[in-house]
């Protein structure tokens, strides 16, 4: 009979001495809050739940480019332009070290990709919302990017390895980008009053789907607390839900901007913002296919992919040639 320890691992009658060894490192390292790497002998909950986790956090990436990227011809300035390019190549730069870290988990980057490309794997909701106004990029950069760094920068500390050393870079870049946002937002919120109005438009759309990120509720959430025993996740969605409010409402009052939501007040005894129910059945709705632009964003990723069936072939192509002159040279070199 199976039983479970405290780390979440499985004890089981039938493990091998090897596996057995391998379970009581494993939960070592777990308990004294040290990492797992990819050679080490893991739980398989353990590995399909990284596998699971990092690579939605790719897809989620690779697809979050789509809403900037379609702003980056409309960008009012050069210099406003070329920050925007920026960011959407860090963006596919996060999506490569994620893809890269859930490789070394034994799952090939092809078959991630399928997942993706098939409809079975998912990514952000966030990126199923369309990009409506310039200052719809203040707004992502701020509040999207800015609940991205409250989930992630406790994600560096994440038990394996590869994970949280790659959290660690993206999470520099986020700070960036959401100073870019921030930015964009400031100078629409003390322009023009159509400037201001579309500042406050572009808030009220993103600030639910933006709380959203942080992913249900946490007597809703499945994952969550084997996650935590595992620490992969430090914090439940909701602690995190709850500290990006909090850090969130002075920064919007210091925008000049206000967060639509009739329910934000400060609670003395909690110490924390009072915040109103989110719309859990969109958010449903949406991890569910049905968001405003699922379709569209699949459809682009797909035609994407489609469009760089060349590159991929050519890069497979040189390195079958390179590996064929290598074998001739050492061929010659033996023969020498
Ligand atoms: N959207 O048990 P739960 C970015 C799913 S990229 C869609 O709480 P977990 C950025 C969840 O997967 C942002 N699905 O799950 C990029 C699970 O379904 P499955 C992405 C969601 O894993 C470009 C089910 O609901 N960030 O920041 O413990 C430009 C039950 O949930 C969502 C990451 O991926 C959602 N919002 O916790 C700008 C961070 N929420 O898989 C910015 C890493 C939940 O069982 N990921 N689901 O079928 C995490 O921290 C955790 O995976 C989550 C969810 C907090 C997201």
């Amino acid at each position: 009979m199976a039983a479970t320890n405290t780390a979440g691992g499985h004890l089981s009658a039938v493990q091998t001495p090897e596996e057995q060894a391998g379970q009581e490192y494993f939960d070592r390292v777990i308990a004294e809050d040290s990492r797992i790497e990819p050679r080490d002998w893991m739980p398989e909950g353990y590995r399909k739940t990284l596998v699971r986790q990092v690579s939605q956090h790719a897809h989620s990436e690779i697809i979050g480019m789509q809403p900037e990227a379609n702003w980056i011809t409309r960008a009012p300035s050069l210099k406003r332009k070329a920050i925007l390019m920026a960011k959407v190549q860090d963006e596919a730069g996060h999506g490569l070290y994620l893809y890269s870290a859930a490789e070394t988990l034994g799952t090939p980057r092809h078959v991630l990709n399928q997942q993706l490309l098939s409809g079975k794997a998912k990514y952000s909701s966030i990126f199923n919302y369309p990009a409506r106004t310039w200052a719809d990029m203040g707004a992502i950069g701020w509040l999207v990017d800015g609940a991205a760094i409250a989930n992630q920068v406790p994600l560096c500390r994440a038990s394996y390895g590869p994970y949280g050393r790659a959290m660690v870079r993206i999470c520099k870049e986020e700070s960036f980008h959401q100073r870019q946002g921030w930015e964009i937002l400031f100078e629409l919120s003390h322009g023009t009053p159509a400037q201001k109005q579309m500042a406050q438009d572009a808030v009220n759309r993103f600030y639910g789907p933006a709380l959203q990120m942080f992913g249900p509720p946490d007597d809703d959430s499945p994952n969550s607390r084997q996650s935590m025993a595992w620490n992969i996740k430090r914090f439940s969605n909701d602690e995190l839900r709850q500290r990006f409010v909090d850090m969130i409402v002075p920064q919007a009052e210091a925008l000049g901007l206000t967060l639509p939501d009739p329910d934000l007040k400060w609670n003395e005894e909690r110490g924390h913002y009072d915040f109103g129910e989110l719309d859990w059945n969109e958010f449903k709705s949406v991890i569910a296919g049905k968001g405003p632009c699922n379709v569209q964003r699949m459809q682009r990723r797909r035609q994407a992919h489609e469009n760089g069936a060349w590159v991929r072939e050519a890069a497979a192509e040189y390195a079958r040639k390179e590996a064929a002159a290598q074998q001739t040279a050492d061929t010659a070199l033996i023969g020498a």
